[in-house]
């Protein structure tokens, strides 16, 4: 099917034949629009920005360049086109045809996954709303609103399989989603990370680099789903996340540089000498990731939980590459380790039955790939000739949810005495003082091809413009 984009709504689902859904869709979108305006990008209105917009689901043809005034940005809906074998890859139905609707017995659980998902999605807007004011350069600038919009049509991807799918319940679903508010005491977004602040552009960058990453492995889950249309709209969501991780290893990979040449520069490793050269010191960089880590693996819920068992017996949500994995996709009588505290110093490991501990896969899967990060940015260091290396914290660092919430343990992965905890916790996550300093540095700067002092030029510039490429048109 190929994309229609004359409709008020662009899409590849053809709309048109479905009037009611259609009109459901329209008289939706005007609330997005209000819900854009007043927490979407802060004092971002009338500036022209050099975007990319979906024109098409190939994989050469969709990425297609202009400048647009972010309110008017053409928020579609699109799916990838049908592949695979057409049938459910995992769990009791596995073998059987893929669903086009949703089965009755699995209906409440498929409606809180799509729910949960596109909760995120306007969180992270709300949350990196204040940015645009701060941002380091023009680059950065349209990279955040960017990825602003996008996230805003994964919203879009969610709310058409609540109004397609779930009638009179899904399209409530579909208005709750632009009422919630991250942060709001009262009616607060739905997962832990959505919630905290995303106060400067070293906290943008770690979040994009983890928390999108959530994204990633989450979406892969969906991906595999017996609901094809889930299925199809997380894939072409992939596509999208991409650049977001993108943008958060990219971004933390020339902070790390800039810090370096100051540190050479002055001869120093003293996290005084490099603020006050005006560069973020590597232990400030270090708490950062510490913070974004823990609060980001999270995300995947408890390490034992009934709810992954079932939705993954189901049908409706697989693991990261199921396809690629030689078991039986049953998984009735595997095992898996998870983490517990005990009595004494040490954590515990206990073999549970993998149905159960489905989080806890997706959790490491999403560390492994963390890893590979973080060796990424050590390299910034290494090519530096410093001796320094950043780490990821221990799994049960700082842990809210999941039965490592209940144990206090540092960043090597030792239990330690309350004591011990609130004397070292400046050491270890971000202070007053850290996100003081991080945010004394925070002023814009909109010249075309200059850079704010404590960050590094970019590598590459946007799909090939010039490195000083007026990419957002202040006006
Ligand atoms: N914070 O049995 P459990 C993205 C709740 S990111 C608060 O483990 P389950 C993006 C849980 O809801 C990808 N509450 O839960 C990135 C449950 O509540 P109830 C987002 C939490 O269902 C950047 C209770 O604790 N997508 O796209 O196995 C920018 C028991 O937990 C948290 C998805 O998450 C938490 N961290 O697993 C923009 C995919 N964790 O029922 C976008 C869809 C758990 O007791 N979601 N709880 O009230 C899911 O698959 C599952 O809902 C979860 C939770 C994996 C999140
Ligand atoms: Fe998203
Ligand atoms: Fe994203």
């Amino acid at each position: 099917m190929s994309i229609n984009t004359t409709d008020k709504i662009p899409n590849n689902v053809d709309l048109v034949a479905d009037k009611t859904l259609q009109r459901a869709l329209e008289h939706w979108q005007p609330r997005f629009i209000d819900w854009w305006r007043e927490t979407g990008p802060d004092g971002s209105h009338g500036f022209e920005v050099y975007l990319r917009t979906a024109i098409s689901v190939e994989r050469d043809g969709w990425a297609n360049f202009g400048y647009v005034k972010m309110p008017e940005y053409r928020w579609g809906i699109f799916l990838n086109p049908v592949q695979g074998g057409g049938t459910i890859a995992f769990g009791d139905h596995k073998g059987q045809p893929v669903w086009q609707e949703v089965p009755g017995e699995h209906r409440a659980n498929l409606r809180r996954i799509i729910v949960t998902q596109g909760d995120t999605e306007p969180a992270s807007v709300e949350q990196q709303r204040h940015l645009g004011r701060t941002a380091p350069s023009l680059y950065d600038l349209r990279n955040l609103f960017q990825i602003n919009v996008e996230e805003g049509r994964h919203l879009w991807a969610m709310v058409y399989l609540l109004h397609r799918y779930f009638g009179r319940d899904g399209r409530e679903e579909a208005d709750a989603l632009l009422e919630r508010r991250s942060g709001d005491a009262d009616n607060p977004r739905i997962l832990g990370a959505f919630n905290e602040r995303t106060p400067d552009w070293l906290a943008f960058f770690m979040f994009t680099h983890f928390t999108d990453r959530d994204g990633k492995f989450q979406l892969n889950a969906l991906a595999e789903s017996g609901f094809e249309p889930l299925a199809r709209t997380t894939q072409f969501m992939l596509t999208e996340e991409a650049y977001h991780m993108f943008v958060g290893e990219s971004g933390v990979s020339r902070v790390i540089q800039r810090t370096c040449e100051v540190m050479k520069q002055l001869k120093t490793d003293d996290p005084a000498q490099v603020r006050a050269a005006g560069a973020i010191d590597l232990t400030t960089i270090q708490r950062y990731l510490n913070y974004h880590y823990s609060v980001t693996i999270d995300l995947f819920g408890a390490d034992q939980s009934s709810n992954a068992a079932i939705f993954y017996s189901s049908g409706l949500k697989g693991r990261f590459r199921e396809a690629k994995r030689n078991d039986d996709h049953l998984l009735k009588d595997a095992s898996y380790t998870v983490l517990e505290p005990s009595a004494g110093a040490q954590l515990s490991e206990r073999e549970v039955p993998m149905l159960n501990a489905l989080n806890e896969v997706l959790r490491d899967d999403f560390i492994r790939d963390s890893e590979a990060g973080v060796g990424r940015w050590n390299r910034v260091i290494e090519k530096s000739e410093l001796p320094d290396r950043l780490t990821l914290p221990h799994k049960a660092f700082n842990r809210r949810i999941g039965s490592l919430a209940d144990a206090l343990v540092s960043p090597e992965g030792r239990v330690v005495a309350e004591s011990e905890w609130s004397a070292r916790a400046r050491d270890w996550l971000p202070t007053d003082g850290d996100r003081a300093f991080v945010a004394s540095l925070m002023t814009r700067v909109v010249e075309p091809g200059r850079y704010a002092g404590w960050i590094a030029p970019p590598r590459v510039p946007v799909n090939g413009q010039p490195m000083d490429y007026e990419y957002v048109r202040i006006g």
